[in-house]
């Protein structure tokens, strides 16, 4: 017997009308077929208020045709980030702003990106950038206050709202949260030394492997929960030090010997640790450019604290080292 045919139409548009374009108002709001109700005609009219009819597949259909729209479109990516903390987002800012050509899928484990820079550090709220990262903080016009050899924004949460919702709005760029990277996707290379010696490898990476954080986290008590793949030539891999998973992609070279093993994040010196992971982020092994505090781990460099200045360099060190290898490699990596 033949399953029960869905019979309902959606409302007006035919049902797998491609998703309706948002557009920019003139004023700034945004408006769509015409329904262009302001807030000033609802307000003291609440008493008739309605909003328009729907149908919940309507909703359904809105999510889902969207995600895996983007699913099929980001598992051919160019450029993965692992880690939308301060440094994978300042990364994929720099991208999104200075190769909208390229396609970027930005993963990140946590429902909220952001990593820890919504709070300043031992969980308040100032968030203090040793200058010249304040450059930065122009770039994204978040207002600061000059301290001289620093500067400090009043609610780290202002910073990092920001910089996420102006990654967000590059049409190039997918953010998959919720989502965890975990396993890296590798091809073997040819047994020659790579180049900033490093030690020799004999695989470069080649994509990530991924699943839904709350599956990731439950392998151990229901087996058999396959992953998803992205296919990307590079990498940013920028998880951090600390939390459930950080500095994975590091530890995961060293499970599989392709690091001999990580050196280990040193105690915290704020002078010379901004400046290691600034200076040296960079493509540990091929396909694969680390930064941030992940870096601290492979490299044993210092902790800073609760000064972000590095994260956001490092971040748009990793995206200039990307574009570098990309376009170097235009013949195919
Ligand atoms: O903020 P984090 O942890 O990492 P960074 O490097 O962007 O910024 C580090 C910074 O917040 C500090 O630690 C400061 C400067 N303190 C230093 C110190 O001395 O204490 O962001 C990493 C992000 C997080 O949002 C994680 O959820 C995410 O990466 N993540 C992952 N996402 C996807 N797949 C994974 N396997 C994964 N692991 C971590």
């Amino acid at each position: 017997m033949s399953p029960p045919a869905a019979t309902f139409q959606e409302l007006g548009s035919v049902t797998a009308a491609l998703p309706m374009k948002a557009t920019g108002g003139d004023n700034g709001t945004i408006k769509a077929n015409g329904v262009d109700k302001t807030i000033a005609e609802m307000e003291g009219n609440w008493d008739d208020f309605k909003f328009q009819p729907i149908r919940e597949s309507q909703v359904s259909r809105a999510m889902t045709r969207r995600y895996f729209q983007d699913l099929d479109t980001y598992a051919e990516s160019d450029i993965v980030i692992v880690g939308a903390g301060s440094c994978g987002l300042s990364a994929a800012y720099m991208l999104g702003k200075t190769r909208p050509d390229l396609k970027i899928a930005l993963i990140e484990s946590g429902v909220a990106p952001g990593g820890g820079a919504w709070l300043g550090g031992q969980l308040f709220s100032a968030m203090v950038m040793r200058k010249p990262a304040d450059a930065f903080l122009r770039e994204l016009s978040v207002p600061y206050e000059d301290e001289g050899t620093h500067v400090v924004v009043k609610h780290a949460a202002l910073f990092t709202s920001t910089l996420l919702s102006k990654v967000l709005s590059f049409p190039n760029i997918k953010l998959f949260n919720a989502t965890a990277v975990e396993d890296l996707i590798t091809r073997p290379l040819p047994s020659s030394p790579t180049s900033n010696n490093n030690p020799p490898t004999s695989l470069r990476i080649a994509g990530v492997v991924t699943n839904w954080t709350l599956v990731t986290r439950h392998h151990d008590d229901q087996s058999c929960m396959d992953p998803n793949t992205i296919n990307a030539p590079l990498t940013i891999s920028t998880t951090g030090h600390d939390g459930p998973s950080g500095a994975f992609s590091v530890n995961r070279l060293v499970g599989m010997q392709v690091l001999d093993r990580l050196k280990g994040m040193q105690g915290l010196d704020m002078n010379s640790a901004e400046d290691a992971i600034v200076r040296g982020t960079r493509e540990v092994v091929p396909g694969l450019i680390v930064g941030g505090m992940e870096l601290s781990e492979v490299d044993g460099a210092n902790r800073m604290g609760p000064t972000f200045g590095a994260m956001v360099l490092s971040g748009v060190r990793a995206a200039e080292v990307a574009v570098g290898i990309w376009e170097g490699r235009k013949g195919g990596f």
